[in-house]
């Protein structure tokens, strides 16, 4: 059934013209002995895969190379690829080139790396391409990842649930694990390969202690087993006071000498069972988790003495930013940077700080984080979340494709014009050779993966964005939409158009013109902007909007928190002035009266109810065009995402009614002609 289960490896039967017009380019595949592990997941990936695509199997052999033969692997396990001696030498570790070649009067395609890893990412794209029903005549492709580390960070708790996440529980069953090792793990592993993931953190960032005791190692082991078949590393989220939490130190200070020693002893532990460990994931003196500033170390004294257990492995260390307490409660958005930015230069070289897209949280759009840019001697990674915790869970359509574009563009012009943040991430900008970028798993054990079918998308979508950030968003929405619906231009086109409007219109019925965390405590699900009750000021909705008889909005600026000067005087000036901020971030960096004119000429009272407004028109604007494609989807799909969308106009009306009725409580100000009222 078409359930989803697939995701974008959907290797059905082609129509017969297209079997006729591929069969000159497939008919079986070269494959060596010497293959290991990856490039033998490799060829037999590539024949089920053009296996199921032609109806008639596509067999691996050893010899002889004949007309419409392909030729898979690298120099040192191919002798037909090492005797043709291809360009490879700027294809990198990872890369591939996927090329027609003739030799002895034979025409065959060749697919090579130079490791297997390249190899096994070339055939996922050789597979594409038949998916997409592309031209193989003289074809002639090569690509290498920008970004070294690839990762999905799973927020997967040891009791099976995961922090936010709305598909279901984890994937992983450890009650079973690590004797049964359950298929899944396979058919994920070969997704995420797919689209070049090369790391997974398989647990929350929220750690338990537990995650580092023998018997729960051996599952990850296992676990790992399987990734690797697939060149995936695998990495834990650490707690910082584990060692004494087990009752096996007296602290957890990194300075402390039993502490380092423990650390030391137990990576190499982690080394024996699980030999593709790439390293840890730190959450440290943030929200509440233990870490150095306990023991009044710095975030670089604690970081470093993790890089140092790891080091000898070459394992890297990845310390999120993601810091903000009540020590400072003048303005939660400057604190990270205010923290970290005395620290540049301390860290040991395998640390990388892993910094969310936005000064904030994950909200439906934030201005780029000051850190881009910030920390020129620091390996600096960007964190994004792809599960939807502010962007209506598992049901709202929201492609994060163009949220993530906006910040990957964003200019930080820390070094002139064009220091765009992609140059941070991918080490350009300051000559980095370690380089990383993590998103936020939507995956969980329903049947579809992600909770949606269109959720699918933003997997699929940061995989692609982690190999290139320079890659256009909508031309990935169009590749997925050809690999999992249809590869007719009218349909990709029109389904690529709701894709494309989706985030706005999120940002619009959620929190228009700049405004943030307006979401309802604790779960995040709906409208909250009137909460003002809780303990810390800062999780307080009304703490953002400051929404009062005169005005709203944040003043970031001189006048207010001053978060501007964190940013290079290029940028900050244009923050700085309403006249010329896009008025996208207005309330984010401005506290303005309710009659303030906006450049369309409306008041800002009306302005927003007017973004509300067309918030609630787009999700429904979106349902009608979804109608139309009726024709190109098969019913299960259909109306799978047809009840999704219903569900987005209820809610899309519900958070604009709730905020319009909260607002207009506070501005007295009446609803302006035309405005659709509330229900
Ligand atoms: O957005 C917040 C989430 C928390 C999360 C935290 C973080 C893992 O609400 O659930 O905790 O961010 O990123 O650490």
């Amino acid at each position: 059934s078409e359930d989803g289960y697939d995701l974008w490896l959907r290797y059905r039967l082609m129509d017969t013209d297209s079997i006729n017009r591929y069969s000159p380019y497939i008919r079986d595949i070269h494959i060596s002995l010497s293959f290991t592990f990856v490039m033998r997941a490799a060829a037999s990936e590539l024949q089920r895969g053009l296996s199921g695509m032609m109806g008639s199997d596509i067999p691996q052999i050893q010899e002889p190379v004949s007309n419409g033969t392909i030729v898979i692997g690298t120099p040192t396990t191919s002798s037909v690829i090492r005797q043709l001696s291809l360009p490879l030498d700027s294809l990198g570790n990872e890369g591939y080139l996927i090329r027609q070649v003739s030799a002895d009067d034979i025409t065959f395609i060749v697919i090579a790396g130079n490791t297997e890893q390249g190899g096994l990412y070339g055939v996922f794209q050789f597979l594409k391409e038949v998916q997409m029903r592309k031209s193989l005549e003289n074809v002639n492709i090569s690509s290498t990842p920008k970004v070294k580390l690839r990762l999905l960070n799973h927020w997967d708790n040891l009791d099976g649930t995961v922090e936010r996440g709305y598909a279901g529980n984890t994937l992983w069953d450890w009650w079973k694990l690590p004797d049964i090792v359950s298929p899944r793990y396979t058919d994920y592993s070969r997704a995420m390969a797919s689209v070049g993931i090369n790391g997974i953190v398989v647990n929350n960032v929220n750690a338990k202690p537990d995650i580092l005791k023998a018997m729960w190692i051996s599952k990850v082991a296992a676990l790992s087993d399987v990734f690797r078949q697939y060149g995936i590393q695998t990495y834990l989220s650490v707690r910082f006071s584990t060692p004494y939490e087990l009752k096996e130190t007296k602290t957890a200070d990194p300075l402390d000498s039993d502490v380092i020693a423990w650390w030391s002893a137990k990576v190499q532990k982690i080394y024996t069972t699980i030999p593709n460990f790439g390293g840890f994931l730190v959450k440290a003196s943030s929200e509440g988790q233990p870490g150095p500033a306990d023991y009044g170390r710095s975030h670089a004294e604690g970081a470093n003495m993790l890089a140092n257990a790891v080091r000898p492995y070459g394992g890297v260390v990845m310390w999120r930013a993601f810091v903000y307490s009540q020590d400072d409660p003048e303005d939660r958005a400057k604190q990270a940077y205010t923290e970290f930015k005395a620290l540049d230069g301390q860290f040991a070289e395998n640390v990388i700080l892993q910094v969310k897209n936005g000064p904030i949280d994950f909200q439906p759009r934030e201005p780029f984080h000051p850190l881009f840019g910030g920390m020129p001697n620091t390996p600096v990674s960007i964190e994004v979340q792809i599960t939807k915790e502010y962007l209506g869970f598992a049901t709202h359509l929201a492609y994060l494709g163009p949220m993530w574009e906006e910040v990957l563009t964003s200019d930080t012009f820390i070094k002139g014009s064009g220091s765009t943040v992609s140059r941070v991430i991918d080490g350009s900008l300051f000559q980095h050779s370690l380089t990383a970028i993590a998103g936020v798993s939507n995956v969980g054990n329903d049947r579809d993966w992600t909770g949606s079918h269109f959720n699918q998308a933003n997997l699929y979508a940061y995989g692609r964005l982690a190999w290139d950030p320079y890659a256009s968003s909508r031309s990935i929405a169009e590749d997925w939409l050809r690999l999992t619906f249809s590869t007719d231009t009218s349909f990709v086109s029109k389904a690529a158009d709701i894709m494309m409007m989706s985030r706005e219109a999120v940002a619009n019925y959620m929190t228009p013109l700049g405004l943030h965390h307006l979401m309802a405590t604790g779960h995040h699900y709906g409208p909250g902007p009137w909460v003002d009750n809780l303990s810390r000021p800062e999780w307080n909705p009304a703490y953002y909007h400051n929404a009062d008889g005169n005005g709203i909005g944040f003043d970031r600026t001189q006048t207010g928190s001053n978060a501007i000067s964190q940013y290079a005087p290029e940028v900050s000036a244009v923050f700085a002035d309403v006249n010329v901020v896009d008025e996208r971030y207005l309330l984010w960096f401005h506290h303005l009266s309710w009659d303030y004119t906006l450049k369309s000429g409306n008041s800002l009272w009306d302005s927003i109810v007017q973004a509300y407004d067309d918030g609630v028109a787009s999700a429904k604007e979106m349902s009608d065009m979804w109608q139309t494609l009726l024709i190109y989807v098969d019913p299960e799909r259909f109306q799978n995402v047809e009840a999704d969308l219903r569900i987005q106009i209820r809610e899309a009306k519900w958070w604009r009614d709730a905020c319009i009725a909260y607002f207009q409580s506070v501005s007295n100000k009446p609803l302006p002609a035309g405005a659709d009222p509330p229900e």
